[in-house]
């Protein structure tokens, strides 16, 4: 059975059978499979399986899942804790002594990852070839072949993994799960090809499960607002089972470690329970622990001026980092790199015109909606190598990209990654890098991932990490392959290789000049053209990691403006602003798409999406009806402003971008939702923000203030 999780003593095992055997941990865990030429013939025979089993007492709730009477999953452990873990660090004997505490709980809840196309596998054993032909849909095909050959017992060179064309993941295809560990199993054993595709219900109750954060957190400042530190606890609740590779431990490291921000805090103190329960396991999904860590800052941030009577503008400028103090390492060690978050600020502001809003609520008449606006600011580390992964003990350290870049006879260009693209556009802007480097058309660059059998080695598409790395792999290695053009084609022009510079497509010396079409063909079919001792064939092989392998920061701020009806509960976007700055664009129209794209998600988790359970732990939204998604309708057109604060230790200066638009939607909203009851103190501290919790907030808080009998 695989060994998932960190590499640490203290993570306990849950060793994750691919069918149940002995206790089913949660519902939906897979019992049996059925097999079937079609799949209505397949679920016919799954009715018919019967399942002799006794109820268990259920553990559903991960902070009274650590109280020593509570029922325990697994019968070897002392409790029910994967992990539990303290960040101290900073001045604690001043937020002791603090003149101003103020103590908050948040809960962030239970969410699926609902990619376009759900998971789905089809494997056969290849007799020609001798191997396990798997068709994944998959984040990274390369790791996924690590933990089948583990799985099943063969090695490496005997599966060979394509992931076609992924719609989407978000996530939740970077874990093997064990639907796909036994569709392989079968395949080896029956001489035929085996299907299995999830649907909608399936990926509801028994995918990847994520956020599911409970912060119970206290904020230390001076009176005039100035940030001392953070104290508390942090629950995370990451269902029965450890997913493979590293199950959901980085949730708790990784909230704990972002709860400072971008704000200058003295003081860190927090215990963190990363906590198994009877729902389906955790996993990463977009922005990991870091849309929880933005959620309890930002409201705490906002509870603190309230407290204070200052507006939360203020008191973000008061403590934000400032540019003049970059590189700033955080209370708790993450190294803020480059840029400045006073202007991302500062821009939003201006771009939701905050004075007009103000000006808005105070001539609001009774029985009209409450407008409120609300800020997020969010920082995003990507590139993060080595020195990160090791230090959290990841089971795969994924701390470099390769790439493999190969001129035709014609000039065409493939070049392959080991990269995922499932929505990411990586066509376009790794083509855009290589053109960039060879001085062509990137009509002429081909780029190809997602077959273990053609592509190099790789780590595949998370963390935000595909710019930094395979973008990076792509640019040296395109820029190794432009020398030897270049070599060649100064050969070809009697020219000194040293005069000579790529320009359009030719090497150019003076005023002649070589296209590389010639150049091509004399490298791959013309070899006699070549200088002497030359090795012939135009293509180049490298691995690219950046500068510094602690990562790049992206950041930015999100403003909104809501509508609360106080009689519905019901939330309204009315405009939405964000300030961001990735670094350098390679390509801002994906730059955009992915921040309107995180964005809808984070209105998915701030206003709609989730999967409460009852006391028996039975999930209580499996279908699209109770299952509720933000659509075209929900999801404003984001005006998008951009800076750009090259980062210093990455090919171009690029940071990236993919999680940043899904980080900081819940606070934000929130803190909107908040500031239209800044009259009656009411606190939204629980996503999402549904009509009753809406609701049922602000009545407690205007009956406390006396509106209300
Ligand atoms: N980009 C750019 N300039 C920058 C930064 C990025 O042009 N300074 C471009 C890149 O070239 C790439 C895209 O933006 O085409 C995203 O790059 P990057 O930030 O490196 O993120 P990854 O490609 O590694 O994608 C992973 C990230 C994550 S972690 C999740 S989750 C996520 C996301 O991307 N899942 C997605 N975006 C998604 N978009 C879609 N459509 N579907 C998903 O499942």
């Amino acid at each position: 059975m695989l060994e998932a999780g960190p590499e640490l003593d203290a993570f306990r095992q849950s060793p994750y059978p691919a069918l149940a055997n002995g206790k089913v941990r949660y519902v939906g865990q897979a019992i049996a499979a059925c097999v079937a030429p079609t799949r209505a013939q397949a679920e016919d025979l799954a009715e018919q399986v019967g399942v002799d089993c006794s109820e268990l007492p259920a553990v559903v709730d991960a902070v009274q899942a650590m109280a020593p009477d509570s029922a325990r999953l697994f019968d070897t452990w002392p409790d029910n804790a994967f992990i539990i873990r303290t960040i101290g660090a900073g001045d604690q004997e001043a937020m002791k002594q603090a003149p101003v505490r103020l103590r908050r709980q948040f809960r962030m809840n239970r969410q699926a990852t609902v990619s376009l196309e759900t998971r789905g596998c089809v494997a056969y054993w290849d007799q020609r070839l001798d191997e396990l032909l798997v068709y994944l849909s998959t984040q990274g095909g390369h790791v996924m072949r690590l933990g089948l050959a583990q799985a099943l017992g063969l090695p490496e060179n005997q599966i060979r993994v394509i992931a076609p064309d992924v719609g989407g993941g978000f996530g939740g295809k970077n874990r093997l799960l064990p639907e796909e560990i036994a569709v392989c199993a079968i395949a080896l054993k029956r001489n035929h090809p085996v299907r299995w595709i999830e649907d909608r219900r399936e990926h509801l109750l028994a995918s990847v499960h994520c956020r599911d954060h409970h912060y119970d957190l206290t904020i230390s400042a001076e009176r005039d607002g100035t940030i001392i530190g953070i104290e508390g606890d942090v629950h995370i609740d990451a269902g029965a089972y450890a997913l493979w590779p590293t199950g959901s431990f980085m949730e708790a490291s990784m909230a704990a470690g972002n709860l400072p921000g971008p704000y200058r805090v003295r003081g860190l103190n927090v215990n963190t329970w990363t906590v198994a329960t009877n729902k389906a396991p955790m996993g990463p999904y977009r922005g990991v622990a870091r849309p929880g860590a933005c959620f309890a800052i930002e409201r705490l941030v906002d509870e603190l001026a309230l407290h204070l009577g200052m507006e939360p503008y203020d008191l973000r400028k008061l403590n934000l980092v400032s540019r003049a103090e970059m590189p700033y390492t955080t209370v708790s060690g993450m190294k803020l790199d480059t840029g400045d978050y006073h202007d991302a600020l500062d821009t939003a502001a201006r771009m939701i015109d905050r004075p007009a809003i103000r000006k808005q609520q105070r001539e609001r008449r009774p029985g009209e909606l409450r407008i409120g606006v609300g800020f997020a600011i969010y920082t995003e580390q990507s590139g993060h190598g080595v020195v990160e992964w090791s230090k959290r003990k990841s089971r795969v350290v994924p701390g470099y990209e390769a790439a493999n870049v190969r001129m035709l006879p014609d000039g065409s260009v493939n070049v392959h990654v080991g990269t995922q693209n499932h929505g990411q556009g990586h066509e376009t802007s790794f083509a855009q890098i290589a053109a960039h480097e060879l001085g062509i058309d990137p009509a002429l660059v081909k780029i190809r991932y997602g077959d273990t059998a053609t592509t190099p080695f790789g780590f595949g598409t998370f963390a935000s990490r595909s710019i930094v790395f395979a973008g990076g792999a792509v640019a040296t290695t395109s820029r190794k392959l432009a020398q030897k053009i270049k070599a060649i084609g100064a050969h070809l022009l009697q020219a000194d290789p040293s005069s000579v510079e790529i320009r359009d497509g030719h090497v150019v010396a003076g005023s002649a000049s070589v296209p590389f079409r010639d150049i091509a063909r004399a490298a791959n079919i013309r070899q006699e053209l070549l200088p002497v001792g030359m090795e012939p064939t135009l293509e180049a092989s490298g691995t690219y990691e950046p500068g510094d392998s602690a990562g790049v920061f992206s950041y930015g701020t999100h403003a909104v403006v809501v509508s609360v009806d106080e009689d519905s509960g019901v939330v309204k976007i009315l405009d939405y602003a964000v300030a961001e700055d990735c670094g350098t664009m390679i390509n801002p129209m994906i730059v955009d798409g992915q921040v309107q794209g995180g964005i809808a998600q984070g209105i998915g988790t701030g206003l709609f999406e989730e999967i409460p359970f009852n006391a028996d732990g039975q999930p209580l939204a499996t279908t699209f009806a109770d299952y509720i998604m933000p659509c075209a309708t929900e999801v404003p057109t984001v005006r998008i402003a951009h800076s750009v604060t090259p980062a210093l230790v990455t090919e171009y200066g690029v940071k990236g971008v993919g999680e940043g638009g899904a980080i900081a939607p819940p606070a934000a909203l929130a803190n909107a939702v908040a500031d239209a009851f800044r009259d009656c103190k009411a606190s939204f501290n629980e996503t999402p923000l549904t009509p009753r919790r809406v609701w049922e907030a602000a009545q407690r808080a205007r009956r406390e203030a006396g509106a209300l009998t």
